[in-house]
């Protein structure tokens, strides 16, 4: 395998020289390459993928698994005419290269820098924003049809004849997806020109699970990658002149009966491959031909790549440098955050694993995402207890509720992000039969470079309108192991908790196991009399820290941890009400959270009617940018500085000092 970095003339972590790369601006410029040079162009491609993710961190085994596929779409299409989408898009870094990003592709996934996903805003040559899986299809096929009725107007007088390929890459882990069925199954019955790339490299982030993963390595394994000869034959076969269309229907027909056909085929795809994604003298043409062909069924062409390809220490990682943070080029080592507290998704798992040994109806359920969020470990110890499901939102929600029913106690560990997929599985399937179903929300609030579409924002305020669901949130590790717990015992219905990204602060030890809390019930943390300051979440400690500040300015000022937002601690927060002149609370989450609630209660109890100052501090009103996390919440105005702020001038004491937001 060829290291595009050569170490014996390339010092470390130094640019690549890439001559021909250097001449392409846009996808157009590829048009004046031959197949020879556009192998080179790959290369030198993979290796500026290489250096700048070295640079950045992000996703970099998936973008290596797709460079040759990149290279000869964008020299064989006409994007932005053409329509390319990549499903998740996390693996576009060599697209953006290629689509006039290049002089930016350093600063992915860096404040103001480029977007780690593909971005309608970003570029004209990202035609439908993604980052949560499986929506390429439905888009592309939206785009589809959309051109053939934009067509049929023309011929009706509209003038403009709309000829656009839509052309959506899905990899095998997204293809497990329910949304990637319900449109198959859709464009399948549509008969819209529509170009599904399967690119199937055998992996989700973890190695993918399920019937469609094990039919896929069958598909593979009886059938060896087609000769390109065999490939062109295939596709002019099907794409005849049109005189000759009538009788190689026939023959195709008895081709499906003979061999029973691909599912693909099946759902009315027409199905070729598998092929090496990795070979241009074979994607070329074959690109070309589909290109040319005339009009009929959507396409689902099968390519086989690596991930990680071309990058020895990707290639032999058990994850495939699915996602990695800055690193050496010539070595592959990561860098390593200094060892701080232990993270909460670390806690989580510990936890749950320990709750679990003395109770053998709890089990845990992922959605493709065992090492986020810690089931990985949780797997280790109780692998019959673990269920992968893939990228299956919806699925796993439900698949949790019918073992509930049966006296289980299942905690689905999701992202709070992921878990708005399966809404209606909550409110329909969970909550409505008051199932005790446990929901683990990692990743809650704003979370780093991934930036707007991974923001764990909304859980709070889409999980808090439901009746009957209880709803905690974790200000620290130590909370975290006590809310487990405290999930573990409740039998009566559903309940949520939600844990920031990353590590605790490391304060007091983490217990083995958490104690159970009461449910409802919230913690004084520090008394005062002028300001209090309620907390739901991780900004507990800007809590603390914005107190003592307040006290230095003769504030007196009271800190309390609702640790739940339903049922809320109506006595607490009634007497917060009462007893302080000022009263704010302090989320990680959007408008309509945790502040809503509170501010229901107070309003219904008149505490507005005599004067209360009541201040709700939210996350602002806005998709929030990828950038550090510390960064973000600066920007929100969520740090102990913009409580003081608050605070200060909800009394009318400002200063100078602006409120966080108006
Ligand atoms: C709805 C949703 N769930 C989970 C994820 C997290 N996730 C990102 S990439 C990925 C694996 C995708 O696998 P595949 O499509 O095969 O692409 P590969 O990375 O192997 O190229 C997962 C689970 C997501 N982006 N969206």
């Amino acid at each position: 395998m060829a290291n595009p970095q050569n170490p014996a003339r390339t010092p470390p972590n130094q640019p690549p020289a890439t001559p021909l790369l250097d001449r392409v601006r846009i996808p157009a410029d590829l048009k004046n390459f031959s197949a020879e040079q556009l192998k080179q162009i790959a290369d030198e491609l993979r290796a500026e993928t290489i250096h700048a993710v070295s640079q950045t961190g992000g996703h970099l085994g998936a973008s290596l698994g797709v460079v040759e596929l990149t290279v000869a779409i964008h020299a064989v299409f006409d994007t932005p005419k053409d329509r390319l989408l990549w499903d998740v898009g996390h693996q576009a870094y060599p697209h953006k290269i290629l689509t006039g990003r290049r002089d930016r592709i350093r600063t992915l996934r860096q404040g103001g820098g480029l977007s780690g996903f593909t971005r309608r805003s970003e570029s004209e040559y990202d035609p439908f924003g993604a980052a949560h899986s499986s929506t390429s299809i439905s888009a592309g096929l939206g785009m589809a049809v959309a051109r053939d009725l934009k067509r049929l107007s023309g011929k009706n007088g509209g003038g403009y004849r709309d000829d656009r390929h839509v052309i959506a890459v899905i990899g095998d882990g997204a293809m497990s997806a329910g949304m990637a069925y319900e449109a198959m199954n859709n464009a399948g019955a549509m008969k819209s020109r529509l170009i599904v790339v399967l690119n199937d490299n055998d992996m989700s982030i973890a190695p993918p699970v399920g019937a469609m993963s094990a039919y896929l390595s069958r598909l593979i394994s009886s059938r060896p990658f087609l000769s390109l000869r065999e490939v062109m034959a295939k596709v002019a076969r099907r794409f005849p002149a049109p005189l000759e269309r009538a009788a190689r229907r026939a023959d195709e027909f008895a081709r499906g009966m003979l061999t029973g056909g691909t599912l693909f085929e099946e759902l009315g795809f027409y199905y070729v491959g598998p092929i090496d994604g990795h070979n241009m003298d074979h994607l070329l043409p074959l690109l070309r031909n589909l290109r040319d062909a005339e009009e009929g069924a959507p396409i689902l062409l099968h390519v086989v790549t690596r991930k990680g390809k071309g990058y020895a220490p990707a290639e032999a990682s058990a994850d495939k440098y699915h996602a990695v943070s800055k690193f050496n080029v010539v070595t592959g080592t990561q860098a390593k955050a200094p060892p701080g507290p232990p993270t909460y998704t670390k806690v989580f798992a510990q936890s749950l694993i320990a709750e679990a040994e003395q109770d053998d109806r709890i089990v845990a359920v992922t959605a493709a995402m065992p090492s986020g969020t810690g089931l990985d470990a949780f797997g280790k110890r109780f692998p019959k207890r673990t269920f992968d499901v893939g990228i299956a939102e919806q699925h796993a929600v439900t698949f949790a509720a019918g073992m509930a029913t049966e006296g289980m106690k299942p905690f689905v560990a999701i992202y709070s992000t992921f878990l708005q997929r399966a809404y209606d599985q909550v409110v329909h399937d969970v909550a409505l039969q008051k199932l005790p179903v446990r929901f683990a929300l990692d990743r809650a609030g704003l979370v780093g470079a991934d930036g707007a579409t991974h923001a764990g924002a909304y859980d709070i305020a889409y999980l808090g309108c439901l009746p009957d669901m209880v709803l905690m949130a974790s200000a620290d590790e130590v909370e975290l192991a006590h809310m487990v717990a405290t999930a573990a015992a409740h039998d009566a219905g559903p309940i949520a908790l939600r844990f920031p990204r990353g590590e605790g602060f490391g304060l007091e030890p983490v217990p083995a196991r958490g104690t159970v809390l009461e449910i409802g019930k919230g913690r004084v943390l520090r008394e005062g009399s002028k300001v209090a300051l309620l907390s739901y979440g991780a900004r507990l400690q800007e809590c603390l820290k914005a107190a003592e500040e307040l006290a230095a300015r003769g504030l007196s000022c009271t800190v309390a941890d609702a640790r739940f937002a339903k049922p809320l601690d109506t006595a607490l927060v009634e007497r917060l009400a009462r007893e302080h002149e000022v009263l704010i609370t302090i989320e990680e989450g959007s408008v309509c959270g945790f502040g809503a609630l509170v501010m229901q209660h107070l309003a219904w109890k008149g505490a507005f009617d005599t004067g209360l100052k009541f201040r709700p501090m939210t996350l602002p009103d806005a998709f929030i940018d990828h950038d550090s996390p510390k960064a973000q919440y600066e920007s929100a105005g969520l740090s102990a500085r913009s409580i003081v702020a608050t605070a200060v001038a909800a009394l009318g004491e400002t200063a100078g000092v602006q409120p966080a937001r108006a």
